[in-house]
């Protein structure tokens, strides 16, 4: 089904409606977090910035966009019903399938009657004589809610770069996460794309295939591995409709809700023509196994990590034609898997086309300006009928930095977490009662679905024993705070990806102040978070103050 545009409801900026829960976002957080709590009895109001439910699936319609995790891994399981009456097409959903999924469950558990589309939340404070939140419109609508829930995905806050002009170019300009509804037509275009990053690594080929010249800007290039996409058959889908139970335990069996599982070898201790033969086969597997099935040690040891970056290095060379655009786009800051692996579709073999140009801007022609007619460097001015800023996101904490959210004596959530987020689990912030964040910093992540819903399902454990013993106010105990931040942030340590610049630790030069690594997830393994989410929720939830 189309996004249905649904407009917002019309409603006075005078009048005050009171909810018992109020839910910012309408994507896979927010969808399941509003039935949820629909089935506790909760009378919930979700307000989306969209027209339609989707969230990052809703925004981000530029060629290739895809999943890099396995489809059938990625749907929410809380319904058998739905997960029998759902096919995907591929094994890496594309996503307009994605969107018509989400669309889908929208419309099977009737979401949308309790959703105020085209409506961004602009600020939330914490009243505490009332016991509750009351949120902003960027309509100036006001609203109360004794429970406030953040479902703002960690990648929502897109980012453009700061180089002068950048408003000044004539054409149109676009970026990934605001794509238009209606797909761009390349034909016959001179287009330009500043970025290297994931969404560039899957719009590339896409672009490069319609345009009449692609130029890509590259500053840093990122490590990428074969996606290896393909259709699922009927019977196939079938078949994965029957082991379904079989598929979700096993994810939840993994370091990252993933079906993939590190080789418990360790990288050198294996013979070279052996570990050699490995990597061959993983890198002519679909999806991330390159990345996470692979030797144990490769994301922590300095010379396991040099040996697989070297293997992935020498697979770029072989694959691009000409040696010195090969040598570009081979990173030398960073080794392979330690910050977040694109999978790609035919990336590296569209630099052998004749359509398409590699700018390097950090070494041979730094960006100094946009014109009107395009990209001014230090060499030339290079003419485009299209840009493109696929410059990504102010990830994690930036979605909540662009609210002016209030907790207890007024503090600001974004001086509290000035420094570092202070959580505990990534569910509940210190100094903000009641305010229950899905996906919020410090929580283990992985496979995003599944981390959602193991996040979601916990929140509504939580609130049921709530509203089961009388209890309407919950906030974190310092103590549970301090030792929380300390164990992701000793999580975070022993993993190379903690020495590299990059959006998972917080670093995005086109933000203000946002220069310094901070630890944004907990990069720990998944089993032990839900062990230790299960453990609080057996032990009811003693680890939470409540009145
Ligand atoms: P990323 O991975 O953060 O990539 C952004 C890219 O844009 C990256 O190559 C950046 O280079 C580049 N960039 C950003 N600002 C500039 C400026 N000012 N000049 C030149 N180049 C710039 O975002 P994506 O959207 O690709 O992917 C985000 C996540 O979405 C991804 O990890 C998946 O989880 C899904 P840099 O590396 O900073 O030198």
């Amino acid at each position: 089904m189309p996004d249905t545009g649904v407009l917002p409801e019309r409603v006075n900026a005078g009048d005050v409606e009171t909810y018992d829960a109020i839910v910012i976002g309408a994507g896979i957080s927010g969808m399941y977090m509003l039935y949820r709590l629909r089935e506790l009895g909760m009378k919930t109001k979700v307000f989306e910035a969209g027209t339609g439910v989707g969230g990052t699936w809703y925004w981000n319609r530029y060629p290739g966009a895809r999943f890099d995790s396995e489809s059938w891994t990625y749907g929410y399981s809380f319904s058998k019903d739905l997960m029998q009456e759902w096919d995907w097409k591929e094994h890496f959903s594309p996503q307009p399938d994605t969107l018509e999924y989400l669309n889908l469950v929208a419309d099977k558990f009737d979401l949308r009657q309790d959703i105020q589309f085209q409506t961004t939340i602009s600020a939330a404070h914490w009243d505490q004589a009332a016991n509750q939140w009351t949120v902003t419109t960027d309509k100036g609508q006001k609203a109360k809610s004794r429970f406030l829930f953040t479902a703002i995905g960690i990648l929502s806050a897109y980012t453009l770069p700061k180089i002068p002009g950048r408003d000044s170019f004539k054409g149109p300009a676009y970026h990934p996460a605001r794509w238009p509804h209606t797909p761009v037509d390349f034909t016959g275009k001179r287009v330009g794309i500043i970025g290297t990053g994931a969404t560039a690594i899957q719009a590339i080929p896409e672009i490069a295939k319609q345009a009449k010249q692609l130029t890509v800007f590259q500053r840093r290039p990122n490590w990428a591995a074969p996606l290896h996409n393909a259709k699922i058959s009927k019977q196939e889908m079938e078949d994965i409709k029957s082991r379904y139970e079989e598929i979700y335990a096993h994810c939840a069996t993994t370091p990252g809700w993933f079906i993939h599982q590190a080789d418990q070898r360790k990288t050198l201790e294996v013979p070279p023509a052996e570990r050699e033969a490995f990597w061959e086969k993983l890198y002519g597997e679909p999806g991330f196994g390159i990345w996470m099935g692979n030797f144990r040690d490769i994301l922590t040891s300095e010379e396991a990590n040099a040996a697989i970056t070297a293997y992935i290095a020498k697979k770029i060379r072989q694959r691009v034609n000409d040696p010195k655009v090969a040598d570009k786009l081979i990173p030398k800051d960073h080794g392979f898997g330690t910050r977040r692996v694109p999978l790609e579709s035919g990336y590296f073999e569209t630099y052998n086309r004749d359509n398409v140009t590699l700018v390097d801007t950090l070494v041979d022609e730094p960006i100094e300006c946009i014109t009107p007619n395009g990209i001014k460097t230090a060499k030339q001015e290079h003419e485009f009928d299209i840009l493109i800023y696929a410059t990504g996101f102010d990830g994690v904490t930036g979605a909540f930095d662009r609210m002016d959210i209030r907790g207890k004596d007024g503090l600001e959530l974004k001086n509290a977490w000035a420094e570092t987020p202070r959580t505990y689990l990534g569910m509940l912030a210190e100094g903000f009662p009641n305010m229950l964040m899905v996906l919020g910093p410090h929580t283990a992540r992985g496979n995003i679905p599944q981390a959602i819903s193991h996040s979601v399902e916990f929140q509504a454990g939580m609130l049921k024993h709530m509203l089961d013993n009388n209890l309407t106010h919950v906030e974190t105990r310092p103590e549970q705070v301090d030792e929380w931040t300390a164990t992701v942030i000793k999580a975070g340590e022993a993993l190379l990806s903690s020495k590299v610049d990059s959006w998972q630790n917080g670093v995005n030069r086109n933000v203000e102040g946002r220069t310094v690594r901070r630890v944004l997830g907990y990069n720990g393994n998944a089993g032990h978070f839900r062990r230790v989410t299960d453990e609080v929720a057996k032990g009811g939830y003693k680890e939470f103050s409540f009145q």
